[in-house]
């Protein structure tokens, strides 16, 4: 309802609109932001009230500087000019917009750290699939680039409870498809090239003259960008500027559907990169990135890096990048991620940390110089040059890695095994569980877990058993995320749910046996009587009636 109204510009016919309004009650954020079904996000008045929440939690956005864009998932380009047009109500001074309404998520937080912006929306669910029937999102970061603390999306929630009215200027829709500067109301938008400003922060970091080198000397590559936003920063940077052979690059026109894809780059979703890399005219190089680009997944010649182990990888070789090479602080893994990268900082001598699942704990340990990189079982890894992970870097971290020593995917993993040992790892989801169902199942793993303590599971004997709890050293903030078993072996499971799902419950179990001599076994069969002790413990079967995980990954 219109409560009233004034011309601000008579010329433009911009008013502002004051609009009365009942609040939603399900827009608490989860891991990195807000994520719901694209129905739900589209109803009447949705996301102007997480919007306008946002902005009255956060103490206003008068006179601030904000980075806007998404990854070109349906309703991106209906959401950028809700936002825009809320902002110019909030008297907001200046937004940064990605052209045609696009940006990933760490070229993001490159523009809003270069920028000194006082915060950032992307409009994306990640790693979700996209199209009507899919999801949507926005994940929101403040000043340091990186997503807000637990404080602030708790109080960004509790506005959203109480809100009963939005200010959004009542205009026509902003051209977001030319570079320039416009104005609505008092507000500056500024439509930036969000490719450009990325490809010179990777050529700072990684020698893309060795790079160069190595495709002048026949090396391939293919990069699946699934039909997501970062297709037209690797037709950039791949083909263009580094020179790798033409058709490089696959699925590089973001859509809004993702072309049906699912733009989550693992063995199960990528399955059409996979498979080329398993097949005889498999290139050198196969990597992916997700919906927002800053997951990644990386494969050799009919050969799979896990995320942990790429983690491990990278900070094992920092050395041959030009930007660490005079070293790094240290690395940090979320809890759920393989203990591969640890016995990695311990030989190196560096910081090692392990956070809760969610970039946001890496934010702090980067801004107090204890740590360079970071990374996540869930094909996320990063370093401190943004507050976001980023796909496109670990990317080219191996491509300057393979350039510098000449060797393959497949050589750099197997004698990272030799000389650390083996982190067996996958990670079993089981999703579309009832939430109560789901909650009561951790309550009680939880509560039984230091009578676990001794007792032996198909074979497994249990030496301790914790819920994680992490304590940030910066802020001394706490938090409880998962609950870990660990086996006299040095076996390991971690359960935990999911906080971006958005039906019902997913179960993540993530196991890890740890082998210094057996290298070259199938993972699946190495976990197999790990996986029933999985199973047994938090009574799986009995209490989901799942006899199997959903996704292995
Ligand atoms: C998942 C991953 C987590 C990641 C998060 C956001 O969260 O497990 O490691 O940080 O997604 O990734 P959860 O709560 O569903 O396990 V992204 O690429 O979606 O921003
Ligand atoms: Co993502």
């Amino acid at each position: 309802m219109l409560l009233y109204n004034f011309n601000r510009d008579e010329k433009d016919m911009i008013m502002l609109k004051i609009i009365s309004t009942t609040p939603y009650t399900d827009q608490k954020m989860g891991t990195g932001g807000i994520r719901k079904k694209s129905k739900t996000a589209a109803q009447p008045n949705y996301v102007e009230n997480f919007i306008q929440s946002l902005f009255d939690a956060i103490g206003g956005v008068k006179g601030q500087t904000f980075v806007l864009g998404g990854d070109g998932r349906y309703y991106n380009n209906i959401a950028i000019q809700k936002i825009i047009k809320i902002a110019a109500a909030n008297d907001m001074k200046k937004l940064i917009v990605g052209q045609n309404g696009y940006i990933s998520t760490p070229a993001s937080s490159n523009v809003l750290l270069k920028n000194h912006a006082d915060g950032g929306l992307v409009l994306s669910a990640s790693h979700n699939p996209g199209g009507e029937n899919g999801d949507f999102g926005i994940k929101y970061a403040t000043k340091t680039g990186g997503q807000c603390s637990s404080q602030i999306s708790d109080a960004i929630y509790a506005r959203t409870k109480e809100i009963k009215e939005y200010k959004i200027f009542d205009t026509p829709d902003i051209d977001l498809s030319k570079i320039g500067v416009q104005k609505l109301g008092e507000m500056e938008i500024e439509v930036i090239d969000p490719v450009k400003d990325y490809v010179a922060m990777m050529e700072k970091i990684f020698d893309f003259a060795a790079i160069k080198k190595l495709f002048q000397n026949g090396f391939t590559m293919v990069f699946d960008a699934m039909n997501a936003v970062t297709g037209p920063y690797a037709l950039k940077i791949f083909e263009e500027v580094l020179g790798a052979p033409k058709g490089s690059v696959l699925n590089y026109t973001p859509k809004p559907d993702f072309g049906g894809l699912h733009p989550d780059p693992n063995l199960i979703y990528a399955k059409p990169l996979v498979d080329l890399m398993y097949s005889d005219h498999a290139p050198d190089l196969g990597a992916a990135n997700d919906g927002d680009g800053d997951r990644n997944m990386i494969l050799g010649r009919k050969f799979f890096v896990t995320p942990s182990d790429s983690l491990a990888i990278l900070t094992d070789n920092y050395k041959y990048i030009p930007a660490y090479k005079n070293g790094i602080y240290g690395v940090a893994k979320s809890a759920a991620t393989s203990t591969a990268v640890s016995r990695v900082a311990k030989a190196l001598n560096i910081g090692y940390y392990e956070v809760p699942t969610g970039w946001k704990y890496f934010c702090n340990l980067m801004d107090s110089k204890r740590v360079t990189f970071c990374g996540e079982e869930s094909f996320g890894t990063g370093s401190s040059h943004i507050r976001e992970k980023d796909g496109i870097w670990a990317v080219l971290f191996w491509l300057n890695i393979i350039a510098a020593t000449g060797k393959s995917v497949q050589e750099i993993t197997e004698e990272f095994w030799h000389k650390y040992g083996r982190s067996y790892y996958l990670r079993f989801d089981f999703e579309g569980i009832d939430t109560t169902v789901a909650d009561k199942l951790m309550a009680d793993v939880e509560s039984k877990l230091s009578h676990l303590v001794g007792k032996t599971f198909a074979g497994y004997e249990v030496s301790k058993a914790y819920p994680f709890i992490y304590n940030d050293p910066v802020d001394g903030s706490s938090t409880k995320n998962g609950l870990i078993v660990c086996f006299k072996d040095g076996s390991r499971i971690v359960y935990r749910l999911s906080g971006t799902g958005t039906s019902g419950a997913t179960l993540r179990v993530y196991l890890e046996v740890y082998e210094q001599k057996r290298l070259d076994e199938q993972p699946l069969a190495m976990l197999e009587n790990l996986t029933k002790a999985a199973m047994e413990i938090a009574e799986i079967q009995e209490r989901t009636g799942k006899t199997k995980a959903d996704i292995i990954t």
